[in-house]
């Protein structure tokens, strides 16, 4: 992860009274739960703010297919590697409708894609690890997509049209992959030999603090989260829905038969929520700056791609161009 290109230019939510009639009619309309459409009056801090979450959510589609990638041709039995195939077009799909979604706000989808090659743009901090064993594919669909649900459910009602609609789809498909990889670690876990329950185990204890971390800083640190909040952009805090997803995870795990790798994991029955531990903030700020396991690796892997696929790009501008012309003609 490296620094943000955008700058969104809220520095605080601002009081009603410092609002233009403009923004004030705009806030309206907001808290009337009305969709914003992209030819409506904006600010341009609404705008912004939007091109930077949806194309940072767009470049983790995209580089989200790569630590799957790695196990397409060590997948254990044609079924899973049609499943696990079928996942990660999935999650190309997801990439292109969101820059569709992006680009409704004025911006082009080959200048977002530059900033991602360039390292300007950041994507999600869980991409950045590696996939070792073939039950980190488990756990990628049970608990990256599962927090990619919990995340984006109440996306789906967002105050922005293009951007809540693209995600009904995506929330549907995200459905299925975390039911895959769920199927995945139970047929290791409950048919499997000790050696593979092992393996989950193992990949267990590596991914759930940084599946944690997918949900953003707590909200103390989280510096977009007032101002998104005002203007429906997110519905909940990065905390809420971190805590959601411990709730929700746990009976999971415990039917798995694994141990959540956290001591200070205990149900809190005054809370109605599982207490847990302190999450490492520095491996995670280490990740957005650009050191975790695999940035760099992931950065090389896109770029790589994009050179490679110039002359797919070439051709079809070309054939479009020919095309044109005999319209034309
Ligand atoms: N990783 O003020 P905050 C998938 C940044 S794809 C990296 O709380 P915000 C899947 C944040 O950008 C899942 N950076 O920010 C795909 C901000 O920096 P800037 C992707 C992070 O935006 C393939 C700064 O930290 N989902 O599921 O209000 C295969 C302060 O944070 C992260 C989405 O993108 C992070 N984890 O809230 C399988 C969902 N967290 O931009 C699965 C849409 C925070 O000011 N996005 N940062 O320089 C969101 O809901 C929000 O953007 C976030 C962060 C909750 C992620």
């Amino acid at each position: 992860m490296y620094a943000q290109l955008v700058e969104t230019g809220v520095t605080q939510v601002k009081t009603a009274e410092q609002l233009s009639g403009a923004e004030q009619a705009f806030q309206r309309r907001i808290d009337d739960g009305i969709k914003i459409e992209p030819k409506d009056f904006m600010p341009e801090a609404y705008r912004k703010t939007l091109v930077r979450q949806i194309s940072q959510h767009a470049h983790s589609e995209i580089v989200g297919m790569l630590p799957e990638g790695n196990w397409v041709t060590r997948a254990p039995s044609l079924k899973r590697k049609a499943i696990l195939l079928a996942k990660i077009q999935d999650e190309g799909g997801h990439g292109l409708y969101l820059y569709s979604a992006a680009e409704t706000l004025g911006v082009s989808r080959e200048d977002l894609y530059d900033d991602l090659l360039a390292g300007r743009a950041k994507y999600s901090s869980i991409f950045n690890y590696p996939t070792l064993t073939w039950a980190d594919i488990g756990m990628i669909g049970w608990l990256v997509d599962g927090s990619a649900i919990i995340n984006q459910i109440p996306l789906c009602r967002c105050s922005y049209g293009p951007y809540a609609r693209a995600m009904v789809r995506v929330c549907k498909e995200e459905s299925f992959h975390q039911r895959q990889g769920y199927d995945l670690l139970l047929a290791m876990c409950k048919d499997g030999n000790p050696e593979q329950r092992a393996m989950v185990q193992e990949a267990f204890n590596r991914w759930w603090w940084p599946a944690l971390m997918m949900f953003g800083p707590s909200d103390a640190e989280s510096t977009n989260s007032t101002q998104s909040m005002a203007w429906k952009i997110k519905l909940f805090s990065n905390d809420d829905l971190r805590q959601k997803m411990v709730d929700q995870t746990v009976p999971q795990a415990e039917h798995l038969g694994l141990t959540i790798p956290d001591p200070d994991l205990k149900w809190n029955a005054a809370r109605g929520h599982y207490d847990f531990g302190e999450i490492d903030w520095s491996e995670f700020y280490a990740v957005l700056k650009g050191n975790g396991p695999c940035n760099r690796e992931r950065l090389q892997a896109r770029r790589d791609a994009h050179k490679q696929g110039a002359w797919v790009r070439e051709a079809m501008a070309a054939y479009a161009e020919k095309k044109d012309a005999r319209v034309a003609a």
